[in-house]
């Protein structure tokens, strides 16, 4: 018993060693094997829930995937280690070894898998943390055995003592390698230091807040007479002593072009993709034209470069939710980018591929239909965040933003009908925004209530956004905003008399078709959530 505890230690901090170990190897493999495991494991799942889970929960889903697998591996560890003490020697490690080994092989080449190395490097490679990881284990098979432990001491010490250093220089390199880039949500200084882009219009700049240098979240300060607020999900709910007049600015109402940093920001790799734009091109081309490169200078000087406030959001987004966000996006159009390959008659489809292996497909009929369709490389009058798709991304308006490909590296004019990262997980194909409209403040001003928030139809804009404060029994018209762009959301506001002590506040728009968003509720798999946003609040 006592044997199969220690050794059950032993084999723990073997793995310990063995994950440490393997971080070590991140500069030459091009990146930490155990985020490769997750990020192999991200992409094999399948359906809704994987996909949806890190879309939700984010970066954070990301990192606590890698931590329950660096807990698996121990715990994996500390049986390998109790089984090695209690078998013979000559049964016990052979097996331990050739478990270590595979794992440690097919972690390293879930990393490489693809890119920069090849298997036999790979392998190499992976033979350092098995071999940490075996030494350790054979301490352990030591402890199980009725002989003297005192001959492997020494060798055990110094052995520890060799690898806790060189699992120090792991664990930097690792974390650098992990946290580094897009790790976090608010990166206003990364983002501040990001070279500002010329031609951009500088009232749109300053209403994001990129050149007061405030960054400021994505509510509005609270103006001095607000005398309480508290945060119902997205939903700020407040009192104010005034008789002024509402506007669209009051406590909790978003900016109408979301600041840099708070942008939502969405995908499935764990670590983005850093790309310098000296290096990079772009390569448009493939079956059905001719190809070319453009270099990062050539999309900023392009002639048809222009600017649009576009509307983002997620597929994944509840109702209400916060992964929807406005920006002032700078690009290219993608139809000039192609025209420019002399495309054939049998293209199909514009195929987008990116650093991270995500894929896209619009067909080209759509594309030289829409010249909003653009190859964006700024965001609110800078160039584009790592954690936006830099140095350029697809942006495609109107559609969901899964279909924004990120860290562009090839434009493909395909002969066939392509199916993309999303749809191959089950998501709609066409990605066409929902109708929505969310609240987002709701305040008491006196013996009236103001209820504000977005709506937002994509490109069949919105007509109309209606009110109800008393559970769908009367509704009244809001006030709507003009959009800050073509196709970008309204803020819309609604004052309504006599609160009672409890509200039930919804909310729903109608479409620039004249078709008033469904009310009844479906998840975000696989077309995006519909349903009114409803609250109930006490006053
Ligand atoms: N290369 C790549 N592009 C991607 C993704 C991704 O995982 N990889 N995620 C998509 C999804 S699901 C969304 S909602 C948008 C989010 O863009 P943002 O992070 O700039 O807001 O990027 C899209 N583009
Ligand atoms: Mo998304």
């Amino acid at each position: 018993m006592a044997a199969d505890s220690r050794g059950a230690f032993r084999g723990a901090v073997g793995a310990l060693l063995w994950v440490a170990g393997t971080a070590l190897v991140a500069p030459l493999v091009g990146g930490v094997p155990l985020v490769g495991v997750a990020q192999f494991v991200i992409e094999a799942s399948p359906g809704a829930v994987s996909t949806t889970a890190i879309e939700i929960l984010g970066k954070g889903a990301q990192l606590a995937l890698v931590a329950g697998l660096g807990v698996t591996a121990l715990a994996a560890g500390a049986a390998l280690g109790a089984y090695s003490a209690r078998v013979p020697d000559a049964l016990g490690r052979p097996a331990v070894l050739i478990v270590t080994a595979l794992a440690g092989t097919a972690a390293v080449v879930a990393t490489v898998a693809g890119p920069s190395l090849g298997v036999v490097a790979a392998v190499l490679l992976g033979a350092l943390p098995v071999a940490v990881y075996g030494l350790a284990l054979t301490g352990a098979v030591s402890v199980g055995a009725p002989r003297a432990a005192g001959d492997r001491r020494p060798f055990l010490g110094g052995l520890g003592a060799a690898v806790l250093g060189l699992v120090g220089v792991g664990a930097v390199s690792g974390a650098r390698t992990v946290l580094s880039p897009g790790a976090s949500e608010g990166e206003d200084s990364a983002t501040e230091a990001l070279p500002k882009l010329d031609g951009e219009d500088a009232q749109a700049a300053k209403e994001a807040g990129t050149t007061d240098g405030a960054g400021a979240g994505a509510t509005v300060t609270a103006t001095p007479e607000v005398t309480g607020a508290e945060q119902d999900g997205q939903v700020t709910v407040s009192t104010a002593e005034t008789d002024a007049g509402v506007g669209f600015d009051f406590e909790g109402m978003p900016q109408p072009i979301t600041p840099l940093g708070s942008h939502y920001v969405v995908d499935k790799t764990i670590d983005d993709p850093e790309i310098d734009g000296e290096d990079w091109s772009l390569s448009v081309g493939g079956a059905a034209g001719e190809s070319y490169d453009l270099s990062f200078g050539d999309l900023l000087d392009h002639p048809e470069s222009t600017s649009q406030v576009v509307t983002m959001v997620c597929i994944s987004n509840q109702v209400g939710g916060d992964l929807i966000s406005t920006g002032q996006w700078r690009g290219v159009p993608l139809r000039t980018l192609v025209e420019r390959a002399a495309p054939g008659d049998e293209l199909v489809d514009i195929v987008t591929k990116s650093a991270d292996g995500y894929t896209e497909a619009v067909p080209w009929a759509y594309v030289r239909d829409h010249p909003e369709v653009l190859v964006a490389y700024g965001l609110n009058g800078r160039t584009l965040a790592t954690e936006h798709g830099a140095p350029a991304r697809l942006l495609i308006p109107g559609r969901y933003g899964m279909r924004s490909t990120k860290w562009l590296t090839d434009i493909e004019l395909s002969t066939s009908d392509h199916e993309a990262y999303w749809e191959e997980r089950g998501w709609d194909e066409e990605a066409v925004v929902n109708t929505l409209s969310y609240l987002r403040a709701v305040q008491r001003r006196g013996d009236r209530v103001a209820v504000g928030g977005v709506a937002y139809a994509g490109l069949r804009g919105v007509d109309r956004v209606e009110v109800s404060v008393d559970g769908g029994d009367t509704w009244l018209d809001a006030t709507l905003e003009d959009p800050p762009g073509e196709f970008a959301w309204h803020r819309w506001r609604a004052v309504t008399g006599q609160p009672s002590g409890e509200l039930t506040v919804q909310t729903r728009a109608t479409d620039g078709t004249g078709e008033v968003q469904t009310k009844i509720p479906s998840q975000p798999h696989p077309a995006g959530s519909t349903g009114w946003h409803r609250r109930t609040l006490k006053f």
